[in-house]
Formats: structure tokens, sequence, C-alpha cells
């Protein structure tokens, strides 16, 4: 159904004429006008605890986003992705990742068939067997227990997976080191072949489509490298699959008995909730794993059920579309003071610009009058603050920042944690405050006066520049799913404020056709083909180099 544009709503020109004024505020002014600032724009639920005071807004801009969200129906598509309606629109899919994670005698249905009996039909099947390869009663070929797990997958079949097991580090089974190829290029292989031993090493193939060009060939490779010591019936005991396809993974010669089924409505960067997640199961256990679903669970049942202002994913979602709409801000910072979460802003970063990076509207309009997802990006704090932090500070452009900590570490080095949170803080704080000529000419105080006046730009910060700081007590599997679905329910929303279809990916798909003909070209299976003088000019260097 055609929604009216979005910027013909009462709503968003109330919110325009708003922000007109709201540009010139100073957050440090905001914060002096009201003690209990703080209080009044924090939230907490699931674990996680977000303060979201710390940017360039106040009660009223609340209210106005508030019925923006109301006017444009929100809610109403949020229950019909819960319920299973297809709203992904231009693949005709449900959008059900949330069933992934929803107890055992939650009833959901697509299609009349009962998804949930599904899910947990799998998630038994992960249990079975990640029990037995974490207790030592799945073994290799020649009798031997695993020791390294490699998933083989790319995009939404690596990124999960990948920055869960790392974030959970501390829960891991001291037996498994888990590995994650997934680049076509052969030095990524080259690197895990290199460090295992095939007798003791488990493969797992992850790839919805199992069509993928790059993890197909990885696959191969793999598979070649593995029969170079063993004969075929080997495979079995060292080579699984996660996928949707299983007449494409019988054809590769992976037994069906161990094969990890999961189902179109679950999108790709959404799915390490799914089998996806067999090295999460494989590396900290079943118990953990079903720990990380519960948090993920215990996100979703709020954000189906808080109202809107205290609702933890639709602020999140409302303040990062102030900011991009309003405040001009093209680009998000993730900053996850938390080693563990290092790989978490590269998740971010595909979970929401893959879903919102889109320019047409549901019904297949062009948006011509508003910005849709911002860039996302980031790294761990305080590395950040030794790079790229300058920017954030003096550039000409305000990037606001989600910082992310856990109260209590699980390492027993507290000096270290006190001066880690004490750097997020600080930063939180220097952003919104800055620091004016004036401070700066004060802090220069006993220097010569022309000397203080060449100084005192340089060392001038504008402040007022937003952030969002999210509070855990740990990072335990629970509050890394709450946290994950946090994020997704936030790009949901987010999603249906700019009227885009978050659930397609057709740019990623262009580039899983895009590089074939030139690939036939370099290997010399295909005749040169007219292309622009530039791309002809790197294939012919390329063939020159071989
Ligand atoms: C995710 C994307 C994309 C996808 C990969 C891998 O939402 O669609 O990142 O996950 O391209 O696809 P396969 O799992 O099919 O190999």
């Amino acid at each position: 159904m055609r929604q009216p544009l979005l910027t013909s709503t009462a709503a968003y020109q109330a919110l325009q004429n708003h922000a007109a004024k709201a540009r010139d505020w100073q957050m440090r002014d905001l914060f002096a006008q009201d003690p209990q600032r703080f209080e009044r724009l924090s939230v907490e639920a699931a674990g996680l605890f977000l303060d979201y005071s710390k940017n360039r807004l106040d009660g009223r801009t609340l209210e106005l986003l508030k019925t923006l969200v109301q006017e444009r129906g929100v809610e109403r598509l949020r229950d019909a992705m819960f319920a299973g309606e297809k709203i992904n629109l231009t693949e005709g899919r449900a959008v059900l990742h949330t069933a992934l994670r929803a107890p055992r005698d939650r009833q959901i249905t697509v299609d009349g068939q009962d998804v949930g009996a599904d899910v947990h039909a799998v998630l038994d099947h992960v249990k079975t067997f990640s029990d037995a390869v974490r207790n030592g009663d799945w073994v290799g070929h020649t009798g031997k227990q695993i020791t390294d797990v490699i998933n083989i997958g790319i995009g939404g079949s690596d990124l999960g997976p990948k920055m869960v097991c790392l974030a959970l580090r501390q829960f891991a089974h001291p037996r498994l080191t888990m590995h994650f190829v997934s680049n076509v290029d052969g030095h990524d292989m080259d690197a895990a072949l290199s460090r295992v031993n095939p007798e003791t090493t488990l493969f797992i193939i992850a790839s919805k489509t199992f069509t993928t060009a790059e993890t197909m060939m990885n696959a191969n490779t793999a598979r070649q490298w593995f029969l170079q010591s063993a004969g075929e019936e080997a495979l079995a005991r060292h080579f699984v699959a996660v996928s949707t396809n299983v007449e494409a993974i019988k054809k590769f010669g992976i037994d069906p008995a161990n094969m990890f089924p999961f189902w179109d409505w679950v999108g790709g960067r959404y799915s390490v909730w799914s089998a996806i997640g067999l090295p999460v199961a494989l590396c900290v256990g079943f118990g953990y794993f079903s720990d990380f679903l519960a948090g993920a669970h215990a996100m979703d049942e709020h954000f189906r059920n808080a109202p809107i202002e205290q609702n933890l994913p639709t602020i999140l979602a409302l303040i990062g579309f102030w900011n991009r709409e309003f405040l001009d801000c093209a680009s998000v910072s993730i900053a996850p003071y938390h080693q563990d979460l290092n790989r978490f802003p590269a998740y971010l970063q595909q979970l929401e610009m893959e879903s919102n990076g889109k320019r047409v509207t549901r019904a297949g309009d062009v948006i011509t009058d508003y910005e849709t997802c911002p860039t996302i990006w980031g790294d761990v704090g305080t590395n950040g603050q030794h790079a790229y932090f300058q920017l954030l500070h003096q550039g000409t452009d305000v990037t606001p920042i989600d910082f992310i900590a856990a109260l209590r570490p699980a390492h027993e080095f507290h000096n270290h944690h006190a001066a880690l949170l004490a750097n997020c803080f600080a930063q939180s704080e220097a952003f919104m405050k800055g620091k004016t000529a004036d401070e700066v000419r004060q802090d220069l105080a006993g220097q010569p006066a022309d000397e203080i006046e060449r100084l005192a730009p340089h060392k001038t910060f504008p402040g007022n520049r937003p952030s969002n700081t999210i509070l855990m007590e740990y990072l335990t599997p629970a509050t890394l799913g709450a946290l994950v679905a946090l994020y997704e329910h936030k790009t949901f929303v987010q999603g249906a404020l700019w009227d885009v279809n978050s659930f397609d990916q057709w740019g990623v798909e262009l580039g899983k056709v895009l590089a074939k003909k030139i690939e036939a070209e370099l290997n010399g299976e295909a005749q040169p083909a007219q292309h622009d003088s530039s791309t002809n000019g790197l294939i012919a260097r390329a063939k020159a180099a071989v």
C-alpha cells in the first residue's frame, strides 16, 4: 500500500519547524536547565540501559517523534512482522528472525506451516551435534577429537557467528579454536588451513543459497585440501552444512544427516539466531547459545509491548532518525568500550546499511526529498580515541556516537576497567561540552597574548556533538543477545519511518553476478568484452602479471 510521502505528513512538518529552533540549542544549556535530564532521558530493558540525554533534543522533540511513529503505522508494521505477514514485499517473504528465539510453545505459522516446531527441531539437532563435538563423542575419521572448526560463509553467513564467538570468548570451549573464512581471496583460506590438521578439523559450509560464488569456491578448496589426506568416505565426519538448499548440499557430497536447515523467511543478516549460529553453539555450548537467544527474545517482548516513550529500540531509532533527518548527520560511529565486541561495528554496518541503504519507498517511488540510512562505522575504544576521534571532536561534520560498555569486567585487572570506563564517560562528556575559546585562553594563561590568540582556535572544541551510551552489567550471552536484537529493532523502526523495505538487498545480489564475466576473461575462458578503457586497462594489467 502506498503511504503518503514521509515529508508531506503533519508530524514530519511539525518536526521540521521544531528543528529550525533545535539546531541552535546547546546541550550544555539543556543540562543546566534541567537537573533531571539524565533521569528523564534514560531507559532500561532486557539488561540494557540507554542514556540518550546527550542529544540535541527535548521533551517536545520526543513527543513529535512519537506522533510520527504513530502516524507512519510503525507499530502496525511491527505486529505484521511478528505475525509472519510477508512484509518483505520484493521477495514475497515473511520476516521472522524473532521466531528463531521464541519459546517452544509459541505458535507462529507461515503459509499454514508451524514455524515454531521447525525451529525447535533444528535447535534440537544443533544441541545434539554441538554437545557431541564438545564432549568428544564426535570424532574425526582417524578417531581423534575435533580441535578446530572452520566456518566457511560470507556476509550474513559469517559476520554474525564470527562477531558472537569473539564477543563470548570467555565462555569458549578450551579444546576448540574457531576460524572464519569468508573472502574469496585465497590468503584467507591459506591462513586458516595452515594452522589446522585435517584429522581434527570440522568444516561448516554456511550458505543460505549454497550458490554464493565465494563460499562455493572456498568450500571446494577446503574439500580438495581435505581429500589430499583422506578418502571421500571421511567427508561425513568433517563437513557439515547450514543452508536452505538440500539438493545443492547433496551434490557437494555432504550427508543430508549433517545438514542444518533454515528457511527463506530468515534474512542473511538476521540469521545468527538460526543454524547459522552453529559455530556459536560449538564454541560456547548450547546452554549459552540458548541464553543468547533468550536475551534477544526478552528484547523482542519489550519491543512488542513497551509504550513508545519507554521502548528502547524505538527511542534509539528515533534519535538516529532525528540526527539524520533534521541535524544533517550523515554517519554514525559505533564505539564499543569492550575489546571482545571488536567485530560489533562491522556487524552493525551490515545490519543497518544493508537493511536501510535504500533509495526507493516500499511502493517503489524514488526518494528525493529526505535521507535514509547513514553510514555506520567504528571500532573499539580506547583505540579509536588515538586515531579518528580527532575528526569526531573537531572535524567539520557532526557524527553521533553510540558508546557501549559493560560495567563489570570478566577479568581481574580492575584498574584497567576503571581506566576504560573513565575514558568512555570522559569522551561522551567532552563531545557534549566541548571547550570554548575562553576556556582555552584560561588554560593558556601565562603565555604571551599573541601566542594565546594564535593557539586558541586550534584548541577550541565546538562540543554539542550527540552521543548515546548503552550500558550492561556484564557482557554475557543474554546481554549480547539483547544488544543485537536492540539494533535489529532499531533498524526496523527506522526502515518503517523511511518507508523502505529493510529486508531485501538487491545491491548485494548485483555483486553476486557482476564479477563472473571478468573472471572468465581473466582465466582466458572468454574473449575480452568491450568494457570502458579503465576496466579494459586493469584487466590487461592483471593478465600481463599472471
Ligand atoms: C544478508 C545478505 C548477504 C548474504 C551473503 C551470503 O542479508 O543477503 O550478506 O548473507 O551474501 O549469502 P548465502 O548465505 O546465500 O551464501
